[in-house]
């Protein structure tokens, strides 16, 4: 018997738990390898990923799901158990990247389109059988003083809504992720632009979501925070979870049941303490939790850093982020849980 999308959806934000987003393609994991000079094989990928899925309570008790990459959805664990098998006895719900990543849009200098929707109906199926239950497709939008224009906001959110219709024929979850950056170039934004942006993005994403018969209570949401650019940090956490929490409810309809942010370039305490403050201080009609790559790894790399010897220092410190986002995801985080 097929799950129902909105069941997935709701296992997907359940209270407390959160997303591990470690869908990083080819050319992103090697950036993030090169950190700790370890050449990107797909046994290094493996063995990394691994580390990770393994950190057993870490993934019972804070993370409902995981992003996969189409390489890691297919890998075994080093002693031949499939790494979604390993995702599932977790408890965790295995999903997968399905676009083929950001690339020039024609006629629009300096601005991307996503692409990967030719043949997405026959992958969706393979991966399926493969047991994804969710899948993800990122858009990107760049700030400048003349960027975004219409044209890319528009056709983002038009292959994200084509994504997401697909994905639910399949009876699989669309986390839809339209992310406004905040590390692109030159970064010096500020929230208010921020906001702005946002706000015109995420009104054109849920009109094209409509358009294109895109059931709501079967989708989640992965949205940037409003936050000013990398380069030009000003804005306090306070101010950035109140913008944050009054965008999304000028656009996001209640009938989406969860949104799992991204951490875009935050610093992992920076990313969890927005989180915090934004559901112990905000009555929201959505569940609020994290869907993080950077901000949940970054520690459990460095740790790693390529060696057997280190995993169990490495799930450790995964194991605290995870906690970390956990406590956050309702509300209950606070600065000296960071030391302790
Ligand atoms: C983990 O990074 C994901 C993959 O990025 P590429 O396709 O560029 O390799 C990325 O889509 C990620 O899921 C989101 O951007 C959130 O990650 P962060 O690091 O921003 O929390």
């Amino acid at each position: 018997m097929s799950e129902r999308l909105e069941d997935i959806a709701a296992a997907m934000v359940t209270p407390g738990q959160g997303i591990l987003a470690a869908d990083e393609s080819s050319g992103t994991i090697k950036k993030r390898f090169d950190t700790i000079g370890l050449e990107s094989t797909d046994e290094n990928r493996r063995d990394y990923r691994e580390m990770m899925f393994r950190a057993e309570t870490a993934m019972k008790d804070c993370i409902s799901g995981v992003i996969l990459f189409d390489e890691t959805i297919r890998q075994k664990a080093a002693d031949g158990t499939p790494l979604v098998d390993v995702i599932k006895a977790s408890g965790a719900v295995p999903g997968i990247k399905v676009d083929g990543g950001a690339k020039a849009l024609a006629g629009f200098d300096g601005e991307t389109i996503t692409e990967g929707l030719d043949g997405l109906r026959d992958r969706l199926t393979e991966y399926y059988g493969l047991g994804a239950r969710f899948a993800k497709w990122r858009g990107v939008i760049s700030i400048s003083n003349d960027l975004p224009r219409w044209g890319a906001v528009k056709q983002n959110a038009q292959a994200l809504a084509r994504y997401a219709a697909l994905c639910q024929e399949a009876g699989i979850v669309p986390i839809v992720e339209p992310e406004v950056l905040m590390d692109g170039k030159p970064g010096d934004h500020s929230i208010d632009r921020c906001y702005e942006v946002t706000e015109w993005v995420l009104k054109t994403v849920f009109a094209e979501l409509y358009d294109a018969r895109v059931s709501l209570e079967g989708m989640v949401l992965k949205p940037n925070m409003v936050i000013d650019g990398k380069n030009a940090r000003r804005a306090s956490r306070e101010e950035i979870a109140e913008k944050t929490v009054r965008c999304l409810k000028s656009t996001v309809p209640a009938a989406v049941p969860g949104i799992a942010f991204l951490s875009g370039g935050q610093s992992d305490e920076e990313a969890t303490a927005h989180l915090s403050l934004m559901n112990a201080g905000f009555d929201m009609p959505w569940a609020l939790t994290f869907s993080y790559g950077r901000a949940l790894q970054a520690a459990a790399l460095k740790a790693w850093g390529g060696k057997k010897e280190n995993v169990a220092a490495a799930q450790k410190a995964f194991a605290h982020r995870a906690k970390m986002n956990s406590l956050a995801a309702t509300g209950q985080w606070k600065q000296d849980l960071e030391a302790a």
